[in-house]
């Protein structure tokens, strides 16, 4: 297992901590039916600034009435910025639901490790994936590990004739310090010595 997915339940439990068991780590990155629909042009996607914490997204792509998919529908656009010193250690389908037709096997969702798009082929994207209900982790898929201080750029989009319902998570951690190594090394090495 990475040693960040590791570190992250850690740093959830001490998040709870700090906050109290409030689960205040939690926050609405973007959500649609709230902030609106998400850019359907693939050069200027909506920036947000990530923070420490799970972090969610939720939108409705398909033919909704709105652009900017390869099809003519609804296509979000979204890219992440991640401050200096936090990373995203996944993103999680928390839900994923056909409102009207049958999205097939799944949803896009295209990923560049940029700002935007230079455009909606293949060579514009680093990593893409079949997104559904099922899925707990789309970052393997895309082949990466996790996602760094910058900016990272979503493509999510529907090309069946359906209406869909997505929302994901990000989870945000601080970065492995050389710190909270040493102290998750000493965790296990107390763990060892209480089990003997
Ligand atoms: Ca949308
Ligand atoms: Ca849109």
């Amino acid at each position: 297992m990475h040693l960040r997915l590791i570190l992250a339940p850690l740093v959830t439990v001490l998040c709870l901590l700090w906050t109290g068991g409030q689960g205040a780590c939690g926050a609405v990155l973007w959500n649609e039916a709230v902030d609106g629909d998400l850019p359907g042009e693939f050069s200027s996607p909506q920036v947000v600034v990530a923070t420490f914490g799970e972090l969610t997204v939720s939108g409705t792509i398909g033919r909704n009435g709105n652009s900017g998919a390869t099809d003519g529908s609804d296509a979000d656009y979204l890219a992440i910025m991640l401050p200096e010193g936090l990373e995203i250690v996944s993103v999680s389908v928390e839900g994923y639901s056909a409102t009207e037709g049958n999205s097939g096997g799944g949803s896009f969702l295209g990923y560049r490790a940029a700002s935007s798009f230079a455009g909606q082929g293949f060579s514009d994207i680093d990593g893409w994936v079949i997104f559904s209900d099922d899925f707990p982790d789309l970052l393997p898929a895309l082949e990466q590990p996790f996602l760094g201080e910058g900016d990272h750029a979503f493509w999510i989009q529907e090309t069946n004739p359906s209406i869909v319902e997505y929302s994901l998570s990000f989870q945000v951690v601080p970065e492995p310090s050389l710190g909270l190594l040493a102290g998750f090394a000493f965790l296990l090495i107390l763990g060892r010595r209480k089990r003997r």
